[in-house]
């Protein structure tokens, strides 16, 4: 098929062309605009227009070149319009104005080579000059001379109208050549020749060709050998393959679009190297922004003393609350019960010092938490807007710490009692209260017995008359009651006094139990804030994997282009 290789180039082109194009845009890689795209008149297909008088054989020519009888043809004037054979189901045939009709076929040709068909330049009602700058935009101009009649007055003007630029891309045709001698050819085309540069002041190609003996014999060639070899239609089809792939100005064309399909291709590679850069230099401000937090977590720590003597503090106000209570339990009256009925008061009393404890490291985790949490949001108010504003992404309006504050407070305090059982261990409540207890117990014990012996005792000689006696035995019954008593006032005092003391002391042992647990605690929540800076590390790695795929694209871009331009030039 005529100016196959042609096609074939510029389709291959184009498609890569166009896919340098999806490239570009997938990679958001912005193309200036060219106005003069080479591609709008490229992706045109060839048309070739014949012109010429009633019965000259413009019809059957076009025929002989698709090798089927398309356009009407006959010995009366037959073609009455401009016939425009386009590629596409005949169904959508249709006119344009009264002179000119669009008729699709599902010829294969028909998909490069585009045909015009027009009504005799001698036709009465036909208006070809008015149609002319519509016919010159044609590639190839077949102007169509029966051989029998080939300076017909009417077809000679028409010649002489086309521009310079027209002429450029227009042919002669003595059709009809089998009427004639291979002599008679020889000596018409001589006068074809001088009337040419009579006329328009250039020679123009002039082909010999019988296209109804081409037409015969494409449509049954086994028969028609020798018909194909007179008809001259080979040395035509040459000169019209010629004329596709070397017309200048599609060369040109074709060039120029190669041209800028190197360029947007460069655009591309520019535009990928750059975001390849802007991505470092994004890990490079990520990796500022978790040393960031890692300065700010550094920063929370070294001040954590100050929370640790918070925490001190409760631990104090706790010591207070359970000295108090003990002192209210210590009083003679619930003693004595006590010392009667057994005394589980150092045992009640850890228990409760320690619910105390686990309470006062509740609370103290829940300021700690909110305090560090107004810490994380505030730097995540100062970090998100860096972050939008210089990798365009939005790594969301809270710091993503993937617990709720009541879960991070829950978590926090975990962490936190795990230290203070062991302080719980460590202060021994039970085991320094036991034996002042004890010891306290068993005076009272003593000095209540024998204050009842001896009032049994007085009782004894009071009902056996020795009055004086009794009377001097209850007096010292009443003395050992009140000792007792003095006792039990006296060493509740001193037992209190005592373990607030201890306990007091025991306040550093508490803070320090605390110190590595509570770090521990800072750092575990300083992690989830530095995750909230992972999901934007991961869109970047999700681009930066992206760019893989590109480059590969990229690459094979390139060698089909360059493969496209050695065919060019071949
Ligand atoms: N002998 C011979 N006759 C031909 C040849 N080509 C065309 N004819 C005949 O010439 C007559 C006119 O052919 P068309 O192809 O219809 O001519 P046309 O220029 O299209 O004519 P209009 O459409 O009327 O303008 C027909 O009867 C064809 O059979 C040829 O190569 N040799
Ligand atoms: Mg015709």
């Amino acid at each position: 098929m005529a100016g196959e290789r042609y096609f074939e180039l510029r389709d291959r082109l184009l498609d890569c062309f166009g896919r340098i194009e999806e490239l570009a845009a997938e990679s958001g890689v912005s193309l200036k605009d060219d106005p003069d795209d080479p591609r709008e008149r490229l992706v045109r297909n060839f048309r070739v227009a014949a012109l010429g008088e009633i019965n000259a054989g413009k019809s059957t020519l076009l025929n002989a070149l698709v090798g089927a009888e398309m356009c009407p043809a006959g010995p009366l004037p037959t073609t009455r319009e401009f016939r425009h054979y386009g590629f596409g189901p005949a169904a959508g045939e249709r006119r344009r104005g009264d002179d000119w009709v669009e008729c699709p076929r599902q010829h294969p040709m028909l998909e490069t080579i585009e045909l015009i068909d027009s009504p005799g330049t001698n036709l009465p009602e036909a208006r070809i000059r008015e149609r002319l700058p519509e016919v010159e935009q044609a590639d190839l101009i077949l102007v169509v001379f029966p051989a029998a009649n080939t300076w017909t007055a009417a077809t000679w003007d028409i010649v002489s109208a086309l521009s310079d630029d027209a002429l450029g891309r227009t042919a002669l045709v003595v059709q009809q050549a089998d009427q004639k001698q291979a002599e008679d050819l020889r000596v018409i085309r001589g006068h074809m020749t001088d009337l040419c540069l009579k006329k328009v002041g250039r020679e123009l190609p002039i082909l010999c060709v019988a296209a109804k003996l081409a037409l015969e014999a494409k449509r049954a060639p086994a028969t028609s050998r020798e018909g194909w070899a007179a008809s001259g239609f080979s040395a035509f089809e040459d000169f019209l393959n010629d004329r596709v792939c070397r017309a200048p100005e599609r060369e040109h064309l074709i060039l120029r679009a190669a041209h800028q399909a190197g360029r947007v291709l460069r655009e591309v590679e520019d535009g990928l190297d750059r975001q390849r850069r802007s991505m470092d230099d994004d890990g490079w401000f990520l990796s500022g922004l978790e040393r960031e937090v890692e300065k700010l977590r550094d920063l929370v720590l070294e001040e954590s003393e100050k929370a640790r003597a918070a925490a001190g503090r409760f631990f104090r106000g706790e010591v207070d609350d359970q000295c108090r209570a003990l002192e209210a339990r210590l009083r003679f009256l619930p003693s004595l019960k006590r010392v009667f009925f057994g005394d589980p008061l150092a045992s009640e009393i850890e228990t409760e010092f320690g619910a105390r404890l686990q309470e006062a490291v509740q609370a103290f985790a829940r300021i700690e938490v909110d305090r560090l949490m107004e810490e994380c949001h505030g730097h995540w108010d100062e970090v998100r807007p860096r972050v939008v504003d210089r990798m365009g992404m939005d790594p969301g309006e809270q710091p993503p710490m993937d617990d709720s504050r009541a879960g991070l407070i829950d978590r926090f305090t975990r962490r936190l009692q795990r230290g203070l059982a062991g302080v719980t261990t460590a202060l021994r409540v039970r085991a320094r209260l036991d034996p002042m207890l004890r010891r306290r117990n068993l005076l009272l014990k003593v000095l209540l017995a024998a204050s009842l012996v001896v009032l049994t005792a007085a009782g004894v000689c009071g009902m056996s008359g020795r009055d004086g006696t009794g009377l001097v035995l209850l007096a010292v019954a009443a003395v050992l009651a009140v000792v007792a008593g003095l006792h039990a006032w006296i060493s509740a005092r001193r037992i209190t006094v005592a373990f607030r003391e201890e306990l007091g002391d025991s306040e550093t042992t508490f803070e320090s139990a605390l110190e590595a647990d509570h770090a521990e605690a800072v750092r575990f929540l300083f992690r989830e804030y530095g995750n909230g800076l992972i999901g934007v590390r991961r869109q970047l790695a999700d681009r930066k994997a992206s760019l893989e795929p590109r480059s590969k694209r990229w690459d094979a871009l390139f060698l089909e282009l360059k493969m496209i331009e050695q065919d060019m030039g071949t």
